[in-house]
This record gives structure tokens, sequence and C-alpha cells, in this order.
């Protein structure tokens, strides 16, 4: 079989067996208690084993210790689709991304004329679900709505691709041009389920910014990652980061949708969150800029330590693009904090590393927790502080594990 240009996704199968195999139901539920649930861990076709949240469709979350690396790789990169119908094979000679509506000249592409026809560019940059971290809420005592993500919604890679705005120009935006639509090639499982459509203003699409990726690290996307082709918006969160990316629609109206309207929208406040009374009483807007966030990769939570050991106390830090300035560590449970040492420089979209070298000198259990601020003076809200959402989206409250020292 010509492996490059035919994508037979193996996993169809496995899915499916998956599915029989887990006998239940992906529909979404609303969580009245904190009871956690604990995923099965089972490998997907390109992926090694994940946690799986639910298999149709797909939603596979990275372990925490994927917080200790920089890049992400893609066989450990989380996975989530709205749809479970989505397409098992995807022939390149026969795919194309069109360019339609308003639009001078509508496009038909393939691959290799994205390849050919426009300047590469590469981009380091975060993708995080706006519901990422979602499970933490309840742990404050507000539970919300939706897949109860642990901080594994979330990843980090070099994307190589071509500049939407390069695509756009060479289909020629018309003046009346407001809006621009992406959605992908899967399908709702029933005609009334809505489309996963996702819409932009016609300024961001054209920022230059964007870029629709053909690589992730160097390599094809990986299947469920969104083969051939995703939509890249540094520094917001990855809803509108459009997978298997078939249709650009230039539009001159805004197309109200489900999945602009309802999901993935936030109060329309400073704080983007619920003051009093409900959620949905507040006028609303989508989620975009993501917010200042750190996370721990090691140690992970119950790790039983030597005392005198050096512990190399190590995680990831990002925001939306502003560039992280500090990140803090505590040992004490937040009583005191120390600087921790920023790693390498991957641009401003991308995961910054910290590292704090840790000697515990008595026994006991420690917390350890870990805070950034940006160069714009976010911070980080202790977990008591974070303003709340219904949907649970943009947790970013600071982190913590609980260690032992022996
Ligand atoms: N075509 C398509 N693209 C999509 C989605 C989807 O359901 N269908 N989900 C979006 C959401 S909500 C997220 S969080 C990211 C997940 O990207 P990943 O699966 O590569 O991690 O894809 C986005 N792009
Ligand atoms: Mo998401």
């Amino acid at each position: 079989m010509d492996n490059i240009n035919r994508r037979n996704f193996l996993g169809a199968g496995l899915i499916l067996g998956a599915s029989t195999l887990l006998g239940k139901e992906s529909s979404p539920k609303i969580i009245t208690d904190t009871k956690e649930f604990v995923p099965p861990v089972i490998a997907f076709p390109e992926k090694k084993p994940l946690k799986v949240i639910s298999d149709r469709p797909p939603l596979l979350e990275s372990p925490r210790d994927i917080f200790t690396q920089a890049i992400t790789p893609n066989d450990q990169f989380f996975v989530r689709w709205h749809m479970p119908d989505i397409p098992t094979y995807i022939d390149l000679h026969e795919f194309r991304l069109s360019v339609q509506g308003s639009v001078e000249k509508p496009l038909s592409l393939s691959v290799d004329d994205l390849k050919s026809k426009f300047e590469p560019v590469e981009i380091t940059s975060v993708l995080q679900c706006g519901g990422n971290s979602r499970k933490y809420y309840a742990k404050t005592g507000q539970a919300t709505h939706g897949v109860q993500w642990g901080h594994g919604a979330m990843g980090c890679a070099v994307w190589k691709g071509a500049r939407l705005k390069d695509i756009l120009n060479m289909a020629g935006v018309k003046a009346t041009a407001r809006f621009v639509g992406v959605n992908g090639l899967e399908k709702p499982a029933v005609d009334a389920t809505p489309k996963f459509f996702r819409e932009m203003e016609i300024d961001e699409a054209l920022s230059g910014e964007l870029i629709v990726a053909y690589e992730m690290n160097g390599e094809d996307l990986p299947y469920l990652n969104g083969f051939p082709l995703r939509l890249v918006i540094p520094g917001h969160f990855s809803d509108s980061w459009v997978k298997m990316l078939s249709e650009i629609t230039v539009m001159d109206e805004y197309r109200k949708s489900f999945f602009m309207d309802v999901a993935y929208t936030v109060p329309d406040n400073d704080c983007e969150c619920v003051i009093s009374g409900s959620d949905f009483e507040y006028k609303r807007k989508p989620i975009a800029a993501m917010k200042v966030k750190s996370v721990i990769g090691y140690p992970t939570p119950n790790t039983v330590i030597k005392k005198g050991s050096r512990v190399k106390v190590t995680g990831v830090a990002f925001d939306q693009g502003k560039g992280i300035k500090e990140v803090m560590i505590s040992t004490d449970g937040g009583k005191s904090w120390s600087a921790t040492a920023l790693q390498k420089d991957n641009g401003k979209y991308a995961y910054r590393q910290w590292v704090y070298q840790w000697e515990p000198k008595a026994k006991g259990e420690y917390i350890i927790m870990v805070r950034a601020i940006n160069r714009i003076g976010n911070i980080q809200p202790q977990a008591d502080e974070i303003g709340w959402n219904a949907g649970g989206y943009q947790y970013n409250a600071v982190d913590y594990v609980n260690v032992k020292i022996v």
C-alpha cells in the first residue's frame, strides 16, 4: 500500500472493539458528585497507551509525566473529537481543501499544492482544549459540565504548514467578507446533530500567524490529530484548531452555530466567570486567548522519595503568547516560594520548561505547588480564588502534587 498517500486508519476496528469492551455511551454527562472516574489506559493506532475517557468519539488524555518534556511526542499527544463518525480512510490523491464563499477565485488544493505553492512556515505552539483540567473545578467544590479532563488535554508541538493568510490571498477575499468558517471531514452521527463548524473574524484569519499545518513534529499529522491538515491558531485554545480541515468558507455574515454560540463560551465580563446567578443568564463570548498556566510533570502525585535524594522537580508553563516571566515553586503547601530555572525558550507560544532542584531534609508528607507569572503580570490564581463558569473552561489555578519522603 502507498503509505504516504493513503492512510487507512487501522484503528477503526480497534475503536469499535474498545467500544464494546468498555460498553458505555459517550454522551455528555453532568457530574453531580466529585467522585473521580479512573479511565482505562488503551493504545489507539499511532498512539502509545493513553487514558481513554471515551472511545467513540475518541477522547484520549496524556499522562501527567508528559510535562517533563517541552515538546509532546505525537504518539502521546492527547486526542479530542466531537463526532463519533470520523473517516477511517483518506486518499491524498483525492483529498482536497476547498476555499470558497466570498472569494474572487475558489480554490481546491491538494496537500501537495499546499506544500509546493506556499511558503512553508514553522511554529512551536501549545494546543490546549478549553476544557483542559476541568476536573479540578470539582475539587474546588464547584463541579462543571463536560468531559472531566485532568491536565492532559494539552500538548506542545512544532507545526509546519502554509499561512492561512497566503491561502486566502491566493483565493482573493472580497471586500464584503467579514468572517471565515472552517470545518473538517467528519460527519455527525445523525443529521440533527450540528456540524463541528468554527468561525473567526476576517482580520484574525488574515493576521499571518494562523497556519494550515501538514506536519507535526516533523512528521505527517497523526490520524487522530487531524491528518492530513489542521488549522493552528497560536495562543488560542484549540477548539477552533479544526482537524482534517476540508473547507474554508469566507462569509459576509456570521453564521450562528451550536459550537460557536453555545459550546466553548464563557460569560462576557472581565473575569469571564459567574459572579452570581446561573451561567447562561450572562451574555456570552467564545473562549479565545489562553490564560497563564503551569503544571508539574515530576514528581507525579503520591511519589515516594528517599530522604536526602536530589529531586529534579520539573514541569511546563505557557500563556497566550506574552511570554513566561517567572515560575515559582513551593514545597511547603504554599507558605514559602522559590524561583525555578527557566529552560530553553522555544518561542512565545511554546511550553517553557522549568526545573527546581529539591533536597528534602525531613521525612513526611509534602505538597509541591507551582505558579507562573507572564510578562504582562498575569499570575495563576489559587484554587479557591479561581472564577467559575458552568462549562468548566479555562481552568488555570495553581497546580499541586503531594509526595511522601521516607
Ligand atoms: N474536525 C474537528 N476538529 C477539531 C475538533 C473536532 O471535534 N473536529 N475538536 C476541537 C477541539 S475542542 C480540540 S480540544 C482539539 C483537539 O485536538 P487534538 O485531538 O489534536 O488533541 O481539536 C479541535 N479540532
Ligand atoms: Mo476542546
